[in-house]
């Protein structure tokens, strides 16, 4: 019996019954991964006791030796990797890493460009009930109505306008390359920082499947466990001007002690996002979003922007009679995991949306191809087309967690 089963058999069992979940169940969420068991095992470590406010070298407490080693390294590796001037590994999230950079360059009020989160932007990115929408004044960019890719010209047009303070590129459902190169022209044409998030392909971009924003962005924030395949987190990297205001932002700033054990978990993360093993997982991600891709629309599924480019893509199911919701559920029946999604110019709020969104990071983790991907392609399109049908939906079901079984995750490793 382990310590966690002896001392508190009901979570024990919670986590026993998600084992099985993400076991037995395809996970086609954009955002999520499969972390390695060295990830986990740096996660569930003795360094979640450690207090170790402040930075390597610069501490507030005694007995930080070990915790300056972790964090140096973790910040070596994510320099190296994505050939940053300026690293901090500190942010406990995604939106913190964003905040954090927000704090250090601009002032309440203050305006800024993001992409509109009805075209694929992101939360903290100018959401009128998040901080970035309520302490800001945000002006969002869209996509262009015939091709659904970012309207360049519109960017530049709003930039010219508004002359804002800082420009963001980045989004959490756009399936398209971002062109980092023409936001920075349009950025020092206003005068304005570039940051760029990149949380969903930074895995993509450190194997070379994505342009890197580095060489043209003042800031690049991510999280660290979507195609990154790390512990849940964030980083920010910056050029070197930026650095101390940055970390001055974050600590003292926003956060205290922070997540030692999630530091040292992003440290293994970087080192095996560095491997060539890495590369070709990276690969096949965007080879089996292009598969899948392709099997959806031979299954007469309209795609938002018509295919992919990158982990992920957005199905318009305004053709199909059914609301993002209504699918989401549908498929969760028949053991298929996605979220609903708004899709550009959505005529249904965001909790309906008209779209689903769907990844091919975690099911390329548990070593599925194209094959595979195909295979998906079918069984979604047999539930959305019958998604009162209990009998089709069940035995598509039966046939996923055969699938599964086929590519065991964590059970026999
Ligand atoms: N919630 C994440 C996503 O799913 O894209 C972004 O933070």
């Amino acid at each position: 019996m382990s310590p966690l089963e002896q001392t508190d058999p009901q979570v024990f069992r919670i986590i026993a019954d998600e084992m099985e979940r993400q076991e037995r169940r395809l996970e086609l969420i954009a955002s999520e991964n499969f972390a390695s068991r060295a990830v986990m095992e740096a996660q569930g470590s003795v360094l979640t006791n450690k207090y170790a406010e402040g930075y390597p070298g610069r501490r507030y407490y005694g007995g930080c030796v070990h915790m300056d080693v972790v964090e140096n390294l973790a910040r070596l590796r994510a320099q190296q990797l994505f050939g940053a001037d300026h690293v901090n590994v500190q942010p406990h999230s995604g939106t913190q890493a964003n905040m954090a950079v927000y704090f250090s360059v601009m002032k309440p009020g203050d305006t800024y460009l993001g992409m509109d989160l009805r075209h694929g932007g992101h939360l903290s990115m100018g959401h009128p009930k998040n901080f970035s929408g309520m302490i800001y004044h945000v002006v969002p960019y869209s996509v262009r109505s015939e091709d659904h890719r970012i309207d360049y010209d519109q960017v530049r047009d709003l930039a010219r306008k508004h002359r804002p303070r800082m420009i963001i590129a980045g989004a959490s459902a756009y399936p398209r390359i971002i062109h980092y190169d023409i936001f920075a022209d349009i950025a020092r044409e206003v005068d304005a920082i570039l940051m760029t998030d990149v949380a969903h392909i930074a895995g993509l971009i450190v194997a070379d499947r994505h342009p890197s924003p580095v060489p043209h962005a003042d800031f690049v924030t991510t999280t660290t466990h979507k195609t990154l395949r790390g512990p849940r987190g964030g980083m920010v990297l910056c050029r070197g001007e930026y650095g101390p205001a940055l970390d001055s932002c974050i600590f003292p700033g926003m956060q205290g002690g922070p997540l030692m054990h999630v530091i040292a978990a992003k440290a293994v993360a970087l080192a095996e996002a560095a491997t060539p093993e890495f590369r070709s997982y990276q690969d096949q991600v965007v080879r089996n979003a292009k598969a899948l891709a392709n099997a959806l629309l031979e299954e007469g599924f309209t795609l938002v922007s018509g295919g992919t480019d990158n982990h992920l893509i957005l199905v318009d199911l305004t053709d199909k009679g059914i609301t993002g919701m209504e699918a989401q559920e549908t498929l969760e029946r028949a053991c298929i995991t996605v979220n609903k999604n708004s899709i550009p110019f959505d005529p249904l709020p965001p909790t309906k949306a008209s779209g689903i969104r769907i990844g091919t990071p975690a099911v390329t983790t548990r070593s599925m191809g194209e094959d595979e991907m195909r295979l998906i392609g079918s069984f979604m399109s047999k539930v959305l087309t019958n998604p009162t049908d209990e009998r089709i939906i069940s035995a598509v079901g039966k046939d996923v967690t055969d699938l599964c079984s086929r590519f065991p995750l964590y059970v026999q490793h």
